[in-house]
């Protein structure tokens, strides 16, 4: 007689790269294996609700081709050609090639290059322990969050803002330049819980009509990167109607006359002409926000990647701060919650070791690292190896012809530690198999809410997977680094770094679950002033002196406006290349994560360009066929959908699918730019002008 499977519901955490960072139920069976994935309930951002892709997360923890054991390359490379070896083989041969490069070359001709694969502290971050201590290059990461907080913190001086929960309070909940639908699901849990119970409008702005547009009261569809025009307008209209708040104003900000007289002449016509909406559409915005000052700004990562990103981002902050949202429960803006945990992660990252003379290379930048541009290297030698954990750069990095390249080096000797055979582990010289979330301890924060989560281990791994910290702590002792955070366990670390951090222990955070720690009402709501020093909010931002970078300024950062305005260094179509093209998020996939699951792979169906049909006519394009899409970088091939809800010019390609899945191996981001983005860097992933013509 077979026993009934015994079914634990256990807490975890989502440990994936999004704001979300829910809090989850996991079905545990038989102590084993992963059933259902439920969004907890308890945890009151969460809410009950999670990501399809995550709630069948079973297929990923359990699937046929997860990475067993260590492995070395065998043939020539990127020829998946590999052989079985021991940990302490594949240990012992990375650390006397490190040794040996670093006699050579010297300690920077070793990069560590990690992002946020997973987002555990320990996990995540613990590869910066071993890179101070040994003076590895460093990793400066731009790929993500830089344009977008820089803008963010342009304004408020400070990375947080009004508990989230709060949208659920507002009268208008304004999603801007976030697919919520497909990139972080509880906002909309949120706002429709506002709109069902207090007549809240929702305003969604994008650059296509897709499915978070679709669930709005009101949908803007604009052009790539005119956010700032649409933002000035709309603020031209608020002070026009009386809808600004002078008192507010004058007491909580920097500059408010010269803004008025700024914004005289970004009119709504002024503002039609460069985003493509209609002025009725852009009186109808600003009537809203301005008769509801409970407007929730909702701020995403999307409209701030493009070449003007960080100065949209701060263009669209400055509305609320028109209208003195802020002043109200269920107002204001809010982008990420970052700024509030003010972690102390000096023995997660070996901070006492840290030598500031040591170069950091771009992270968005690895391809032109990597094929020797001496600008990327900060004038000093070549890249000669190449440690990475939880991210997939011969994927998601831009200008993929030279990380390409540069991974197919033969004097470059690569370790990637990974779940799967990504992209980049096929061009690994040794591959390590890695632990998924489930199968080690870590401790997690909300970048989209409030929360600190406690993520225990609750299921052994397969094979010999080892978690980051083992690797990490393995080669240290390998490689003659000495720091006592590599012989702590990674609930040892995270429950120092929750106590330096005046969090507790971590004890009472794995009773608990969770911890949330919003801070108070007047705080969040910065009543008490802004974040700089004289308290008022910037609409003058002082942009290279913001303070988000510990580098120098890049980019055509001198050229930035000093107000708020539509800042035209915008990748624009010309002649030769007549479309702008985005690659905005898809829904089933998490970056190039999820792309190896069967169920997501066939949700997303195959890389498609979304084109207007009344673009598509003249290139003789119909609904199927194939096309190449192309600029100075490369080209790609991609099947065309032809869809209305984009401005004429505008296409989409949803992303990221592997390189593999489209032809020739060229995958998205061929076409997709590295030039550093003005004021400290970051990828322009949603600005490129190209060309296009069927295949
Ligand atoms: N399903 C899914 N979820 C994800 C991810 C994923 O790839 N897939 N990625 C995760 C990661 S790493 C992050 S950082 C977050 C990011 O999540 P978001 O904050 O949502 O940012 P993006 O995903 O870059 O893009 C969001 C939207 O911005 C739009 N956009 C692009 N340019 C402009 C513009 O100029 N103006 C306006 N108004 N809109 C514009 C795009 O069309 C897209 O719909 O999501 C996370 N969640
Ligand atoms: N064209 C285009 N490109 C983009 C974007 C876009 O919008 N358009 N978005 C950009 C953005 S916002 C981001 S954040 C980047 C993200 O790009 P990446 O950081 O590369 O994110 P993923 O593709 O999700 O890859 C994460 C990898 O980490 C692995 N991993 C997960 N957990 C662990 C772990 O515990 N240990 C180890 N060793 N490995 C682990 C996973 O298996 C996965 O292969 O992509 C960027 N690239
Ligand atoms: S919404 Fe984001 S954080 Fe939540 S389960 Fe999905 S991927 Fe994870
Ligand atoms: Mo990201």
């Amino acid at each position: 007689m077979t026993e009934l499977p015994r079914i634990a519901h256990l807490p975890s955490v989502c440990p994936h790269d999004c704001p979300s960072a829910c809090s989850l139920e996991v079905e545990v069976i038989d102590g084993r294996s992963i059933g259902r994935i439920r969004g907890s309930k308890r945890q009151s951002y969460t809410d009950g609700v999670i990501c399809a892709k995550v709630a069948r997360y079973s297929e990923r923890i359990h699937h046929p081709d997860r990475l067993l054991h260590p492995l070395r390359r065998t043939g020539p490379k990127g020829s998946g050609a590999f052989e079985r070896i021991s940990w302490d083989e594949a240990l012992d041969e990375i650390a006397r090639r490190f040794l040996a490069i670093e006699a050579e070359r010297g300690s920077e001709a070793i990069w560590p290059y990690y992002y946020a694969g997973t987002m555990g502290l320990v996990m995540r971050d613990g590869i910066n322990r071993l890179r101070n201590v040994k003076r590895y290059s460093g990793q400066y990461s731009t790929i993500c969050t830089t344009m977008a907080w820089t803008g963010f913190i342009a304004g408020t001086g400070r990375l947080a803002g009004p508990d989230p929960r709060e949208m659920a309070k507002s009268d208008c909940v304004v999603i801007w330049g976030t697919n919520a639908v497909h990139t972080q699901v509880n906002v909309m849990h949120h706002a429709i819980k506002a709109r069902k119970e207090r007549g809240a409008k929702i305003v969604a702005i994008d650059i296509y009509h897709n499915p978070t547009l679709a669930q709005a009261d009101l949908a803007l569809v604009l052009r790539p990167g005119t956010d700032g025009a649409l933002a000035c307008a709309v603020m031209h209209a608020l002070f026009r109607d009386g809808h600004a708040d002078r008192d507010y104003l004058a007491r909580h900000t920097d500059a408010p006359d010269e803004l008025e007289a700024h914004l005289a002449s970004r009119t709504p016509e002024w503002a039609a002409a460069i985003t493509g909406l209609s002025v009725a559409q852009i009186e109808e915005f600003a009537a809203l926000v301005g008769t509801r000052k409970k407007s929730f700004f909702r701020l995403g990562y999307g409209f701030a990647r493009q070449r003007n990103g960080a100065v949209n981002m701060h263009a669209a902050l400055c509305v609320p701060t028109v209208t003195g949202a802020w002043q109200y429960e269920g107002g204001g803006a809010f982008h990420s919650n970052s700024g509030i945990y003010k972690w102390r992660k000096g023995l997660i990252e070996g901070l006492d070791k840290l030598d500031p003379t040591i170069r950091q290379l771009d992270q968005s930048q690895i391809g032109r690292v990597l094929t020797g541009d001496a600008e990327a290297l900060r004038q000093g030698g070549p890249v000669k190896a190449l440690l990475i954990q939880n991210t997939n750069p011969v994927s998601v990095a831009p200008e993929q012809e030279l990380v390409k390249q540069g991974f197919a080096r033969d004097d470059l000797f690569t370790v990637v530690h990974e779940q799967f055979m990504t992209e980049t582990a096929t061009m690994a010289d040794i591959v390590l198999p890695a632990t998924q979330f489930m199968e080690h301890d870590d401790i997690y924060q909300g970048g989209g809410h409030q929360h600190i989560m406690w993520g225990g281990k609750l299921v052994d791994a397969p094979g010999e997977c080892r978690s980051n910290h083992e690797v990490i702590s393995g080669l240290a002792a390998r490689l003659g680094a000495e720091h006592r955070g590599f012989a702590m366990s990674p609930r040892e670390l995270a429950d120092w770094t929750l106590q330096e951090s005046g969090r507790g222990t971590l004890a009472e955070l794995i009773t608990n679950d969770f911890k949330d720690i919003q801070p108070d009402f007047a705080t969040a709501h910065y009543i008490d002033g802004f974040g700089y020093r004289d308290r008022k909010f910037r609409f003058k931002p002082d942009w290279p002196k913001v303070p988000n970078s510990n580098d120098g300024p890049v980019g055509p950062y001198q050229q930035m406006p000093v107000l708020p305005d539509h800042w035209n260094v915008l990748e624009g179509a010309d002649e030769a290349h007549p479309f702008r093209l985005a690659t905005s998020p898809a829904r089933s996939f998490l970056n190039s994560t999820f792309t190896e699951t069967p169920s997501s792979r066939k949700k997303e169906g195959a890389p498609t360009l979304m084109l207007h049909p009344d673009d598509a006519a003249p290139l003789g394009v119909a609904a199927g066929d194939e096309v190449i899409v192309g600029n100075r970088r490369g080209s790609v091939h991609l099947k065309a959908v032809l869809f209305e809800g984009m401005v004429r010019g505008v296409v989409i390609a949803e992303s990221i699918w592997p390189n593999a899945a489209h032809r020739h191996g060229r995958g998205i981001n061929t076409i997709t730019g590295a030039d550093a983005v003005a004021p400290f860097g970051g990828a322009a992933f949603h600005d490129n002008k190209v060309w296009i013509k069927r295949a």
